[in-house]
């Protein structure tokens, strides 16, 4: 095979050498990113874009965060990976950093986003079991209808989405779903003795931003605590500041029992996932019956701190806040002006979507984003019609609003 790496590939090489080699699981925007730095994406030939996704919400802090990258090259001259065979110097300082920032007994650091939500689900079960005295391989998580929390086949066996779910079976039993953002369907389920937690994403980031009605988390909370079953909160694409505070769940003051993070403690470097609990139900599992080669690596570590100390240093939560505001105003007034187009608003901080009507001609939310990205704007559309708008959490108010102006041009267009 020619030496393709000496020479800079052209996208459209790129794209056929992934076209021919690589598994087609994704259906990527025509684009071929090179190089990001803070809000900024370059393709191939040089054309820069706004990151209006951030790979969903993992990249909070920016592309290459100095102080993050700083993390990351220092400690991968050093020690990338022991195994939890032996101890490191920088699990220890990570587990204390961590659960101090999010008021927990203990932390569990896996990789992947469900790899930490197949951990919370060992968690509670093993918790169910050896804590509230569940009858063995009985017990019952609830989830809710459009969940995400990743692809492995125990995760997506509580899934509704026949994209994700759809010819994988046989499926994990122990789930029960019921409607989201439904307070009294929670309250029939909770009274199977059987429900060791309830399992929610506090905003439904993949269902399109679908922001529950007021109270609705601090209500489950109250449930769960009544009857005894533990909330399982999903904050791998809410939490480090992307809705305007540290997590979404402090919009109502809920804590978790079982708190699950992913994508931007890392700032999007390398993958860092972890689970937070008090000792209760953390020490229900014991050495050997659960771990991760890769879990809790000193490198991961390392990039970890240095990842939240950002979000503190910068103020992340403060400017989503803020400018958040901003840009659902500034789309709100873009609807009034493009009703045939643009049918709603909805989100929190800067995690946004807005959702497109098919125009008569067969025209999509695909194709206003393809155009987005002509304007120099990257975003992707989800379920077909709605565009999700998250950028680096380190955006100005000049940098958003000149987004808002390509959205603005975007759409008038369209
Ligand atoms: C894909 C979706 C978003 C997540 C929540 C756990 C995970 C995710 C709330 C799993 C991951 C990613 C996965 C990626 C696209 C993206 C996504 F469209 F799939 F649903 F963001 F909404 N909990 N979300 O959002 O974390 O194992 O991926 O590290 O799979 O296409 P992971």
């Amino acid at each position: 095979m020619e030496t393709l790496m000496l020479e800079k590939l052209t996208s459209q090489q790129a794209i056929e050498l992934e076209d021919k080699y690589g598994a087609h699981n994704y259906h990527p925007l025509p684009v071929v990113l090179e190089r990001g730095e803070g809000v900024f994406l370059w393709d191939l030939e040089g054309k820069r874009y706004y990151d209006f996704l951030s790979a969903y919400s993992a990249v909070n802090q920016g592309h290459c965060h100095p102080k993050i990258i700083k993390a990351l090259t220092e400690q991968a001259k050093k020690l990338t990976l022991t195994s939890r065979a032996f101890y490191n110097d920088k699990l220890g300082l990570a587990e204390k950093y961590i659960t101090e920032t999010f008021g927990y007994d203990k932390a569990l650091f896996m990789n992947s986003g469900a790899e930490a939500n197949e951990t919370a689900i060992k968690l509670a079960r093993r918790w169910g079991y050896d804590v509230k005295g569940i009858e063995k391989d009985k017990a019952v998580i609830i989830a809710v209808e459009s969940n995400f929390h990743g692809r492995t086949t125990t995760v997506i066996s509580a899934s509704t989405d026949p994209d994700s779910r759809g010819g994988f079976g046989p499926f994990m039993p122990g789930f029960e779903i019921i409607p989201y953002n439904n307070i009294e369907a929670l309250e029939n389920a909770l009274q199977n003795k059987n429900v060791c937690a309830f399992w929610i994403e506090p905003i439904q980031g993949e269902a399109g931003v679908y922001v529950p009605e007021e109270g609705y988390l601090a209500k489950a909370r109250e449930l769960c605590t009544k009857h005894n079953v533990l909330l399982m909160i999903d904050e791998v694409q809410t939490g480090i500041a992307r809705t305007g505070k540290m997590l979404a769940s402090d919009h109502e003051n809920v804590r978790a029992d079982v708190l699950i993070l992913g994508k931007a403690l890392s700032g999007g470097v390398l993958p860092v996932s972890c689970v937070l609990a008090d000792d209760e139900i953390m020490l229900t599992i014991k050495p050997g019956q659960h771990g991760s080669t890769f879990g809790g690596n000193p490198l991961a570590c390392a990039v970890c701190i240095a990842s939240l100390e950002v979000v503190k240093e910068e103020k992340l939560a403060d400017n989503a806040a803020r400018l958040g505001e901003i840009f659902r105003a500034e789309m709100c007034k873009l609807q009034s002006e493009r009703p045939d187009l643009i049918s709603l608003v909805r989100g929190k901080g800067l995690l946004n979507a807005i959702i497109i009507k098919s125009t008569n001609d067969g025209r999509t939310a695909w194709d206003v984003c393809v155009n987005l990205k002509e304007n120099g704007l990257l975003a992707k559309p989800t379920h077909g019609d709605i565009i999700r708008f998250a950028p680096p959490l380190i955006i100005t108010e000049a940098q958003l609003m000149d987004c808002v102006n390509i959205i603005r041009k975007t759409i008038m267009e369209f």
